[in-house]
């Protein structure tokens, strides 16, 4: 059971004691200037100490964060001399690499058009932050919303960087995904004549966040995880890819594959490679702590980097405003911003809402930095500080019982400490939680620089711009799973694929030597590196 400390029982006192006057007078929004400022001083992207310049590779002369910088620019995991490309252990059509949400849509619907199609994974299907997703999937499909009002209120979220093309695709293809999850079999929360029940999001205009409860995602993979495997599916699973191989035309034609137990190398060719490999917050950016998965470490950005794709705003991360603070057990766990949706305010150790709830996250997570490092507002905590995210509000804005039935996940990771949500605050500060940055795809899905790659998912960049809102993630992996897994397989109709080839891992290890770097680092990384360091 977790033991709050004096300081925290006495701030919390002055959370209860400011309750009702915080419940009529909402904090105001903040305007492009103040926002523009609070950015500038206290989110990470801005922290010029964390980059690097890129000296290798297609994005040479860009900046990245160091930990992505060494994996990056670090050596194969493979001495190509040694790798016989001439018998492969797979031969497939195409070849999907990643088993969450977008590889999982990318092969049912490959599959539906008739390709032969394969799975590979460095875990386990399902093994992934789709699985983790909890708050919602975006999609305008209410009577008072519309694609072009989703389009306005992603572009202005992800600061006007979003590449046009992609976001125009995510938002107007929406209402179907949410009709194929449906008739896949998700159940979605819906009221009692049927209509499902949507709500906001930081920086929606509309409600129009479609939920299971608060484990979305895990229900939208179980759904999706069921359709691969009914449908026979073949996943190799404990198996990571580690290069893509080309052809020597220079198309992508397979990848080299691991097995995670045993070390054996393995050979995939294919006519069309789909990468699918998620994010990266267990390369914990900056010392953050992450609400990823396990298997979180960006191998997909490296594969296809030594391949010769380009990157696109590969610096820039989000920061969840809330993830868990206390108790250390659960510290960076995802907190959903459903929790804002549904009432509860951020309150600093004083007692004082500082923010209105719900700004766009990047703004958000800054505004609790700022709190906590810049005025002297937080709340220790046993790993560092937190503000106070007001759960109780919930239950007087909604009714008694809105929190079991809406967000029974938080009740329940808490309750396993003692924490009863409906009656005390909760302590939070951000943590890692999404890739903003990524592949560099056309609106196929293919990349920009080599034909017949093709990328969905959180290893794409570009669709969400410079920060992504609430529930548009669990809407790309849908929307852009399901577009590569047609035009890859739709691609591989007229693919013959020639001589394989890994010419382009020995033309990269001599750009790095000729470049002078060696970072130490062997790539992709695969697992997180939680050795003792003292050790
Ligand atoms: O889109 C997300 O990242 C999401 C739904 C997270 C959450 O707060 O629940």
């Amino acid at each position: 059971m977790y033991q709050y400390t004096q300081e925290q029982l006495d701030s919390m006192k002055k959370v209860e004691a400011s309750r009702q006057e915080r419940l009529s007078n909402l904090h105001a929004r903040m305007t492009a200037d103040e926002k523009d400022a609070v950015l500038k001083q206290f989110h990470p992207d801005y922290i010029e100490s964390a980059y690097e310049t890129l000296k290798v590779g297609p994005n040479k002369g860009e900046k990245v964060l160091h930990e992505l910088a060494d994996l990056l620019q670090g050596k194969s995991r493979i001495e190509t001399s040694k790798i016989d490309l001439s018998k492969p252990d797979y031969d497939v059509d195409v070849l999907v690499i990643g088993g969450g949400g977008a590889g999982s849509s990318a092969a049912v619907t490959a599959h539906a058009n008739g390709a032969n199609v394969m799975i590979v994974t460095k875990l386990r299907i399902g093994d992934a932050n789709s699985m983790m997703a909890e708050g919602g999937i975006q999609a305008a499909d209410k009577p008072n919303d519309s694609p072009a009002q989703h389009y306005l209120d992603a572009f202005g979220g992800g600061h006007f960087a979003a590449k046009p093309c992609l976001l125009e695709k995510l938002v107007k293809e929406a209402p179907d995904a949410i009709r194929w999850l449906s008739d896949l079999g998700v159940m979605f929360d819906k009221t009692a004549t049927g209509e499902m029940v949507t709500t906001h999001g930081g920086g929606t205009s509309r409600k129009r966040m479609h939920a299971c409860k608060d484990y979305s995602g895990a229900e939208i993979m179980r759904t999706l995880r069921d359709e691969v495997l009914n449908r026979g599916i073949p996943v190799v699973d404990f198996t990571a890819a580690i290069e893509i191989i080309k052809d020597v035309e220079g198309k992508a034609a397979g990848a080299v594959l691991q097995n995670m137990e045993t070390g054996e190398i393995l050979i995939a060719k294919a006519k069309t490679v789909v990468i699918a490999t998620g994010g990266a917050g267990r390369l914990h950016y900056q010392g953050f702590p992450t609400s990823n998965h396990y298997g979180a470490t960006a191998d997909g950005l490296v594969l296809a980097y030594r391949a010769g794709a380009s990157l696109l705003y590969a610096d820039t991360l989000q920061y969840h405003p809330t993830g868990a603070a206390e108790p250390t057990q659960i510290y960076g766990a995802l907190v959903t911003e459903k929790v804002r949706s549904l009432g509860a305010q951020l309150v600093n150790k004083n007692g004082e809402a500082f923010v209105y709830s719900l700004e766009t996250r990047d703004v958000t997570a800054s505004t609790i930095i700022r709190e906590c490092k810049g005025r002297g507002n937080g709340v220790k905590t046993t790993d560092g500080e937190g503000v106070w995210l007001d759960t109780p509000m919930i239950d007087i804005i909604g009714g008694e019982g809105t929190i079991e039935k809406r967000i029974p996940a938080m009740m329940r990771m808490f309750g396993k400490y003692g924490i009863d949500i409906r009656k005390e605050p909760i302590l939070i500060y951000p943590t890692l939680h999404y890739q903003n940055g990524g592949i560099d795809i056309e609106a196929d899905g293919q990349t920009t620089k080599i034909e017949n790659l093709y990328v969905a998912g959180e290893a794409v960049g570009g669709i969400h711009g410079r920060n992504r809102l609430m529930g548009n993630s669990l809407l790309d992996i849908i929307v852009f799973g399901r577009n590569a897994g047609k035009y890859a397989s739709e691609k591989c109709k007229t693919v013959e694929v020639k001589e394989l080839t890994l010419s382009h891992v020995d033309a990269f290890n001599k750009e790095l030597s000729d470049a002078g770097v060696d970072t130490g680092k062997v790539s992709p990384q695969l697992l997180p590196n939680y050795k003792r360091q003292d050790l």
